[in-house]
């Protein structure tokens, strides 16, 4: 029989087939193989009573690895605009992680109502200038959550970020009810509590939507240094004017990427960021 894993808690994993849900423990095998099963997989059971073994994991579309969720087809990467603070560099990251995976990204700035008008707008011109679609939320008030339900048939949706910056307020709102713990922000620490602890696929009309717990740090370091311009988006209509076919936007001369940086046409801080992250990855091949 073949279902979905819609959770996976202490070494048991939930698979859904058709309207029901199987409790399902995995067979060792996958762990020689290096390959556990994730939220998403698509999977193959044998059932003993009520009782099931995975026995296949269907080949994936795509894999993240913070959060641990499989299939995905796109990413809503929330932020807050204030409380906690936005943070561009793991806006960054997080960009480049969906890029590789390929899938469909919307950025949502969600508790617009704690926004002085200086801030958001510095911050919002800097995250246009990249070119992915934006949603403005206050999820709390149920702003901007129908522009959210228009996106997601046909999808399965994780709801990614940092934490408290208001993911389970959102899918509470999505849902009408309140499916996901939420969590006030910590007063003396001014950042979340780290509500959520798991990945889980919630079937909506049309679609699956995932809730995940929220993160601080993201790893890219194992992004060969081809791939890494691939993930920028709006390098793509440079490349092909660069004086060398295997340019990297770096060292070399004539450059219509960094040409481009000059002009205003590429964001200066993104740009930075793919040098650095360049660096850091050419460093560590070094030292190999
Ligand atoms: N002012 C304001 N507060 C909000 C808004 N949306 C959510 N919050 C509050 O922010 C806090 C954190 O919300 P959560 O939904 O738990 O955040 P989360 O992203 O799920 O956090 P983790 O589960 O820890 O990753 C809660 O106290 C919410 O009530 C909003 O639009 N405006
Ligand atoms: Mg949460
Ligand atoms: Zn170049």
């Amino acid at each position: 029989m073949q279902g979905i894993i819609v959770k996976g808690i202490g070494g048991f994993y939930y698979v859904k087939i058709n309207d029901k849900i199987y409790e399902c423990k995995a067979r060792g095998r996958f762990r020689h193989r290096d390959l556990s099963p994730l939220v998403g997989d698509n999977v193959l059971i044998d059932l003993d009573k009520d009782k099931g073994f995975i026995k296949e994991i269907l080949t994936r579309t795509s894999e993240l690895i913070r959060p641990a969720i499989a299939n995905v087809t796109q990413a809503f990467i929330v932020f807050a605009v204030r409380q906690p603070d936005f943070n561009m560099d793991l806006l960054n990251k997080f960009l480049i992680l969906c890029e590789i995976n390929k899938l469909k990204v919307v950025i949502c700035f969600n508790k617009i109502d704690l926004a002085t008008d200086a801030n958001l707008e510095e911050t919002v011109s800097l995250v246009k200038s990249i070119g992915y679609e934006i949603i403005y939320l206050n999820a709390k008030a149920e702003k901007g959550i129908e522009e959210i339900k228009s996106h997601l048939e046909g999808n399965v949706t994780v709801f990614c970020g940092p934490s408290g910056v208001g993911k389970s307020t959102i899918l509470n709102s999505i849902l009408g009810h309140s499916a996901m713990e939420t969590g006030a922000i910590s007063e003396r620490l001014k950042r979340g509590k780290h509500t959520t602890r798991h990945c889980e696929l919630i079937e909506i009309d049309g679609g699956y939507v995932a809730d995940s717990p929220g993160f601080s740090s993201l790893d890219i370091g194992f992004i060969k240094k081809e791939s890494l311009q691939l993930c920028f988006p709006e390098f793509n209509k440079y490349y092909d004017e660069c004086k060398f076919s295997t340019c990297m936007h770096y060292k070399e001369p004539a450059c219509a990427v960094k040409k481009a940086v000059e002009a205003g046409e590429i964001n200066n801080n993104r740009y930075n960021f793919y040098v650095k992250t360049l660096e850091e990855i050419l460093n560590r091949r070094e030292w190999k």
